[in-house]
């Protein structure tokens, strides 16, 4: 693949994030979401550079605002949207949702919504990589919130300390929830703290994908020696912490000049002054998108929910049994509708 190529590919996949979220969007305000809480991950898109510096066989958790990553990594979105509407062919039989999504062929180990719960899987992945050694990686997706908690510090040293073909990348919008990062550490320059643990550590500007990518490939390559790496993504999240949040701690000039640094934007505007895309091309990659995104959000109110005899499936490690009161409620639900 040419670079020109792979450029292109890109901004395709950014934009096929964007319409996604933005029709998930309109899946919460329509009421055909399963969960109460949505996060949108507009303003991110640059985090394509380092969904595209894995291959097949690498494996990844992330944070509640994970959707882009999960495209990028390949996720289909018409099951994704099903997921989070909570549809039987979700990803995870509607069961999942937007914050607890999963699949194992396509290496995503789980989205977690517990702020750094994702980050020691992929030390648990790392230890089983390197003891294979067939040269896969496995990348925790975070965000800024997560550089203060302690199960991060461990899963560093840890992986430090025993050369594990992982990486941490901290997607750093600046706001965890309503609080901005410097009045959340005293010391924000994050990559620091990941070089005194022994990573190599790399700082991005979350408006330029194509610096993303060079800046992951580079700690790709290296995880995959042994040395696991540290990437922070400076973006900004356009718009509220969760649907409904309004970002009344935001002021109006501080939101339109962290959304006047688009990622999507500034890659479309590149491609066009480089020549490698016409506008027609451009407006073509858009359309489609759009296209696929609406087939998705009408496939996913469309989808049939689960059948409540399967609620327990999947839910529980093979062989747990559901704890006796659920079973026992949902076997005299269950027998109730059968003498209805
Ligand atoms: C351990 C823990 N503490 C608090 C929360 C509540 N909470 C949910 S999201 C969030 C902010 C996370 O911010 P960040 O990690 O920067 O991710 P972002 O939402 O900005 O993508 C918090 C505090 C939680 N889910 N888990
Ligand atoms: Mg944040």
């Amino acid at each position: 693949m040419t670079l020109n190529t792979a450029a292109l590919g890109r901004y395709r996949t950014m934009r096929r994030i964007r319409s996604f979220e933005e029709r998930v969007g309109e899946l919460f305000l329509k009421g055909e979401s399963a969960g109460s809480m949505l996060h949108l991950s507009i303003g991110e898109e640059a985090v394509v550079g380092m969904t595209d510096a894995m291959q097949t066989g690498d494996t990844f958790t992330t944070h509640h605002r994970g959707h882009g990553v999960f495209i990028g990594r390949g996720g289909d979105p018409s099951r994704m949207m099903a997921e989070i509407a909570g549809k039987e062919d979700g990803y995870c039989r509607g069961k999942g949702g937007s914050m607890h999504i999963a699949d194992r062929a396509l290496g995503h180990l789980g989205a977690n919504a517990i702020v750094g719960g994702g980050i020691p899987h992929v030390v648990g992945a790392g230890i089983s990589y390197r003891n294979a050694g067939l040269g896969q990686i496995s990348v925790a997706f975070f965000g800024d919130g997560a550089m203060s908690q302690g199960i991060l510090y461990e899963s560093m040293n840890m992986a430090a300390l025993w050369q594990l073909p992982v990486i941490f990348c901290c997607i750093n919008n600046q706001y965890g929830m309503g609080t901005r990062v410097d009045r959340s550490a005293d010391h924000h320059d994050f990559p620091a703290r990941a070089e005194a643990f022994g990573l190599n550590a790399s700082r991005a500007d979350g408006v330029d994908v194509e610096g993303v990518y060079t800046a992951a490939s580079a700690l790709a390559h290296a995880a995959r020696q042994g040395n696991p790496g540290y990437l922070e993504i400076d973006a900004y999240r356009f718009y509220g912490h969760a649907r409904m949040d309004k970002s009344p701690y935001r002021t109006l000039e501080e939101e339109s000049e962290g959304r006047a640094r688009d990622p999507l934007l500034a890659a479309r505007a590149r491609l066009a002054a480089a020549g490698i895309a016409s506008e027609a091309d451009l407006g073509g990659i858009d359309g489609d998108a759009a296209f696929e995104m609406d087939l998705a959000l009408a496939h996913a109110i469309a989808a049939k929910p689960p059948v409540l005899s399967t609620m327990f499936e999947d839910v529980y490690a093979p062989g747990t049994a559901a704890p006796r009161p659920q079973a026992e409620r949902l076997t005299a639900i269950l027998s109730e509708g059968a003498r209805a």
